[in-house]
């Protein structure tokens, strides 16, 4: 690997609509932390970037839908999302916004640098015109019926019934999501990026250069350069955004995709005038000894290794990325997480129903990231992993460790006399572990980093277990001295290897062990703590989970389930038309239910006896999946065919058939009259 003097880490900048959910941290933010943490706690130069993502269209239809104004979403949304990274330790130094003024500016002279330099090609083009509205729609803006699978509420960019992405001229009969109506076809101009003009350097700089990067990433860019670029529109007909700075542009703003990675520069530019040590903004982007890393998520790949590096190529004078860690996706308890069917865990929730319980959920997340293939995050596992890997091990062994101390030594570091082969083993053991962590963080291996640091809270779990110090103070200080000298180095060690991991835990740790100042390339010392020391109070450092606790969350996930079919319900469309005369050939009355039970060996049939007005008659029904309890029917009313052809089922006559509606959830539910009426009266 080249030299390289200081990391400038970006991680994605969050779109400002909504507030960010476990998947946002699996995939992006949890492990541009630890890595930040990482090399801050080698002692290397490392700026650590974020930031909201406050333009685009997405952000002015929930505006339009709410109505209030586009800023009144980004402001509460940057406030909710910024609080949830700081409440779970993300450690940005800076975490800015793309609405701001130092954003706008360098956006707009960075558009402007390509533009006077010629990098960029105009075209007229046709697209849709709302003339109600008066605008130009956006893909989004546009729905209409789906030419593939026929669904009437396709979105210009995309049909979500059968995924096929579409371009809004492919869907028949167009609307606009604005006015309702039929939008025209009118010509409007677009400066393009040329991507095709750079494809030589870009296959050469990544398939040639960076054969190193995490195979999902490589294969996918590897795939768009074998598709051939295209030029791509980086400016839009939109009221929200960054105008577009030259003449006749008028109603027109830069496109979210070619303003939000210069947000990384803008925040950047923010935080080293706030903070002159750090040096200025341009050694951070355009010094060749820079090592430049984007955290991503994999829909975001194709602009982090190829629109964004070919704007900064463009530009000229700023450099490349050198790695673009990008995950695959979690999915939530088997499905999608989707934030319009709210289906996802948020970080603000979660931390309500699990207050302080942050760690918790970073170490599930990473021991379960979707570094090379889209992982599954169920509730389950996260109750496992906290009980049987946070507690059962690493609180565990630490508790231990630090509550015998207290008993035995008064809470001092107590002497480490002569060491036994078995106290020697241990130590070799764990001596490697510091070589193992790294050399899986340098190459992005977060989880088998996570899972080798805790190998270490393992190995000191089984060395108190083998050496048992309870048993042995009975006769020989001497020796249980050696044992919680040892035990308390490993625990000083975890405090250190669990920083980047589990921060809160670690802080927690240190300062039951009044370790004050530590750094990464003190792991795998056994001196970290000095005999005579005192310690600090010993507590729980993480807490057991009760099955009550996820079964809520689950519950919480089945009840979005249910408001979600509900919501989704689509009506058939209308049968045929029918003449009066026909309709009243139908014979409909109501019945008392006399007695309802189930009929034997059919788990769908429940036999009626019916007081009908007309002496009593009985009637099957397919219902009984819906009333477990037909007893309780008995004394309701409902409605019948009263002309229906007697059918046998199971050997009995049934005279007729009771009305039912069926339920968007599958369930039927029977028609009943809302007062109560005689018996056999006509329904019509
Ligand atoms: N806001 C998309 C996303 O949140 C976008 C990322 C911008 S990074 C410059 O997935
Ligand atoms: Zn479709």
């Amino acid at each position: 690997m080249k030299d390289f003097k200081r990391t400038l880490i970006t991680s994605a900048l969050p779109y400002a609509n909504g507030p960010v959910h476990i998947g946002h941290l699996a995939g992006v933010y949890v492990p541009a932390d630890i890595y930040a943490r990482y090399l801050r706690l080698k002692g290397e130069s490392v700026l650590f970037i974020g930031g909201s993502d406050e333009h685009g269209v997405p952000i002015t239809i929930k505006a339009k839908k709410e109505g209030v104004t586009p800023q009144d979403i980004v402001d509460r949304y940057h406030g909710i999302i910024k609080k949830s990274f700081e409440e779970f330790g993300i450690s940005f130094d800076v975490y800015s916004r793309t609405t701001s003024k130092m954003h706008h500016d360098t956006a707009s002279e960075f558009f402007k640098t390509l533009y006077d330099k010629g990098e960029f090609v105009e075209k007229t083009s046709e697209q849709y015109y709302d003339e109600e509205a008066k605008q130009f729609l956006a893909d989004r803006y546009i729905t209409g019926t789906c030419p593939h699978c026929n669904n009437v509420g396709a979105y210009g960019d995309q049909c979500e019934a059968c995924g096929t992405s579409l371009s809004p001229l492919d869907l028949i009969d167009p609307k606009s999501a604005i006015s309702g109506s039929k939008p025209v076809l009118r010509e409007t101009k677009h400066w393009y990026l040329p991507l095709d003009k750079h494809e030589t350097w870009l296959r050469q700089w990544i398939v040639e250069d960076h054969k190193e990067w995490k195979t999902n990433v490589y294969g996918q860019c590897k795939s768009w350069l074998d598709m051939g670029l295209q030029p791509r529109a980086v400016s839009r007909d939109l009221d929200w955004g960054i105008p577009v700075p030259v003449p006749g542009a008028e109603g027109k703003v830069l496109y979210v995709w070619f303003d939000a990675p210069i947000g990384y520069i803008s925040n950047t530019k923010e935080l080293c005038e706030a903070r002159p040590e750090l040096g200025s903004w341009e050694t951070w982007w355009k010094d060749e000894s820079t090592r430049m890393l984007h955290f991503i998520g994999k829909d975001n790949i194709v602009f982090h290794c190829i629109v964004f590096p070919a704007m900064l190529k463009a530009e000229g004078s700023y450099i490349l990325p050198d790695n673009v860690p990008s995950n695959e996706f979690l999915n939530l308890e088997g499905d999608k997480i989707s934030t319009s069917r709210n289906w996802a865990v948020w970080l603000h929730e979660y931390l309500q129903d699990f207050p302080g319980k942050q760690d918790v959920l970073r170490y599930v997340l990473t021991a379960n990231a979707p570094e090379t293939k889209d992982n599954d995050f169920t509730w389950k596992d996260f109750q496992t992993r906290n009980n049987s890997e946070l507690v059962a091990i690493f609180g565990n062994f630490v508790n231990r460790a630090l509550v015998l101390t207290q008993k035995y030594f008064d809470g001092v570091v107590p002497v480490c006399g002569e060491l036994t082969d078995y106290d020697q083993q241990t130590l070799k053991e764990f001596a490697d572990v510091k070589q193992e962590v790294e050399k899986l963080l340098d190459v992005f291996k977060f989880r088998d980093a996570q899972k080798e640091a805790m190998n270490l809270a393992r190995i000191g779990n089984k060395y108190l277990a083998d050496t048992e110090p309870w048993k042995v103070s009975k006769t020989d200080m001497v020796r249980t001295a050696t044992i919680l000298h040892i035990s308390l180095q490993i625990a000083a060690n975890l405090a250190i290897a669990f920083e980047p991991f589990l921060p809160f835990a670690a802080e927690k740790l240190r300062s039951m062990l009044n370790l004050k100042t530590f750094n990464w390339n003190e792991l795998g010392h056994i001196d970290l703590l000095k005999t005579g020391d005192k310690l600090g109070t010993p507590e729980l450092l993480f807490e057991k989970i009760e099955d009550a606790e996820v079964e809520a969350q689950v519950q919480k996930l089945l009840d979005t389930k249910k408001a979600n079919e509900l919501a989704n319900y689509k009506p058939n469309a209308v049968k045929e038309l029918v003449s009066f005369d026909d309709f009243m050939k139908l014979d409909i009355r109501v019945a008392k239910v006399l007695e309802c039970t189930k009929v034997p060996k059919a788990d769908k049939l429940l036999q009626f006896k019916l007081d009908d007005g007309m002496g009593g008659r009985t009637i099957l029904s397919g219902i009984a999946q819906s009333y477990p309890n037909p007893e309780e029917l008995v004394g309701t009313q409902v409605c019948f065919i009263a002309n229906f052809p007697t059918r046998k089922l199971k050997g009995i006559d049934s005279e007729g058939m009771i009305l039912s509606a069926e339920n968007s959830d599958g369930k039927l539910v029977l028609v009943s009259p809302s007062k109560l009426v005689t018996n056999g009266v006509n329904v019509g």
